[in-house]
């Protein structure tokens, strides 16, 4: 019997996902912070294809010195954090999880709007401080139906974002760099303008350079002093200094906030800021839908290998053979 292919995981996977991988390779591990040099010259040769996520990626010298690497499984739908130019240049098909994520990554686009507007972090400690005994009600939120709301990007997640808005009668609008005629929402080519004209932004774009810093000091002053920015697509897409100045001079009402510059380190100016709400990129992260990524991520691998065609290349790698 021939030798199961040889699979390097970088950084961590679930039980679920080893036991699904281990019937169909020999797993090998690695983490970002290890000697890949060490790794290159010990088993260079032998690992044809590595499972990775989103957040972490493959390195570039991975991607670069393993001769026989054949394809990269990305658990998430982002993948900024691979080389993909790189790589479908020397023939790897790159893999990642789309739709499986949609609902939950808007859900935490709804939560961070909804805890931001209706200020549920002041009034939880509104309760846990005492301040409701000696200093009576709290102040006023803001509602959000009815609210005026451009997302910035109307892909699957997009979508997914606005049609969970509807339920609050919100007037939805858009930015991408393509107008969507079949869109039923309000399409601003000027991010600035849309800006303007709404109370929130929700960014929902890939990563990358394409998008590096959409965001500038423009838009968030466009937005204004009772503006809501939600971001949940990558750190980069922001200009961070540049949100951190605006919420600190009042320029910027207020963010709620999943993902960073530099993750995980996060402005430590953001953390006592009443007006701000963070997560640490939670926005696919629960149970069920990590399960459904971590399925596909498998499946993917364990398709190429077996001579049937992955389920979702990225679309840079549309050209390449998508199976052994
Ligand atoms: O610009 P278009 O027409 O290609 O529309 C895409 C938009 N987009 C941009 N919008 C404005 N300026 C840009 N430079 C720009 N680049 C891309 O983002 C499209 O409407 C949207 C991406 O949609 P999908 O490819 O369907 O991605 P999905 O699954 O919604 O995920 C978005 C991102 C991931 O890449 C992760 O970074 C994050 O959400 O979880």
């Amino acid at each position: 019997m021939a030798d199961k292919p040889h699979l390097l995981v970088v950084e961590e996977i679930t039980d679920r996902m080893r036991e699904q991988l281990e019937g169909s390779f020999t797993l090998h591990y690695a983490s970002l912070e290890d000697d890949f040099d060490a790794l290159i010259a010990d088993k260079g040769d032998l690992i044809e294809a590595i499972v990775t996520n989103g957040a972490d990626g493959t390195p570039e010298t991975l991607v670069a010195n393993l001769p026989n690497l054949k394809m990269i499984s990305n658990t998430g739908v982002g993948y900024d954090s691979t080389n993909v130019a790189l790589a479908s240049s020397r023939g790897i098909v790159v893999t990642h999880t789309p739709d499986v994520l949609n609902e939950e990554v808007a859900t935490t686009a709804l939560m961070l709007l909804l805890s931001v507007a209706r200020r549920l972090l002041p009034s939880h400690r509104w309760v846990t401080s005492g301040k409701w005994e000696t200093a009576g009600n709290i102040e006023y939120s803001r509602t959000v139906d009815g609210m005026k709301v451009g997302i910035v990007g109307l892909g699957r997640i997009g979508n997914a974002i606005a049609r969970k808005l509807e339920a609050f009668s919100c007037d939805i609008a858009y930015h991408t760099r393509n107008e969507r005629p079949d869109s039923p929402y309000r399409y601003y080519g000027n991010l600035v303008e849309m800006a303007r004209d709404v109370t929130c932004i929700i960014v929902i774009t890939p990563g990358g350079p394409s998008t590096h810093h959409l965001i500038t000091k423009d838009v968030l002053d466009a937005l204004g002093s009772d503006g809501i920015l939600v971001n949940v697509a990558r750190g980069s897409v922001v200009d961070e200094d540049a949100l951190v100045a605006a919420l600190q001079e009042g320029r910027l009402g207020h963010a709620g906030l999943d993902v960073f510059d530099k993750e995980p380190q996060v402005p430590a100016v953001l953390f006592d800021m009443d007006q701000v709400v963070l997560t640490p990129h939670i926005g696919s992260a629960t149970h069920e839908t990590r399960q459904a990524m971590g399925d596909l991520t498998t499946e993917n691998a364990v398709r190429y290998f077996a001579g049937e065609p992955v389920l979702t290349a990225v679309p840079e790698c549309a050209d390449l053979k998508k199976s052994l």
